[in-house]
């Protein structure tokens, strides 16, 4: 009985978090002495209900702020972004040039195709961790939107 019990709850726990998925995470590789950098993905909020990402963290890193390139007055200015709203059944992509996820303090340098780990903190509790790849420039397989 007890073994029933834990394969529900895994089951269980499992169909929860998979109505909010990412994709395509990575990291920029920028030259060594750098140590600050970028993280993009995708969230896909597959639920009926508004997802709201709050904080991200990265464990290479000693803090990560949500941030996004805004035009102003003919320049690209980064903000800070408290929240990222992702609404039912839509998507959000942080690429370059817009939503990113700011990455301060590396500490140790990156290498190419090196996994990074960022985890990703929503309003209601929920947190994902994601595998981004390190690389120079958006992974080949990545869909671009326009
Ligand atoms: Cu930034």
């Amino acid at each position: 009985m007890r073994i029933l019990a834990l394969i529900l709850l895994s089951g269980l726990s499992f169909f929860s978090y998979a109505a909010t998925k990412v994709e395509g995470a990575w990291v920029r590789l920028l030259p060594p002495g750098v140590t600050n950098t970028a993280g993009y993905l995708t969230i896909h909020n597959d639920s009926d209900t508004d997802k709201v990402l709050v904080a991200a963290s990265a464990l290479v890193v000693d803090r990560v702020e949500l941030h996004e390139h805004v035009l102003e007055q003919g320049m690209m200015k980064m903000t800070q972004r408290q929240r990222v709203d992702i609404p039912a059944g839509q998507r959000v992509s942080f690429q370059p040039g817009g939503l990113h996820l700011m990455m301060f303090g590396l500490k140790a340098p990156l290498k190419a195709k090196q996994l990074v780990q960022i985890q990703l903190e929503f309003a209601d509790g929920e947190r994902i961790e994601v595998d981004a790849q390190v690389a120079e420039a958006p992974p080949a397989s990545e869909h671009h939107h326009h």
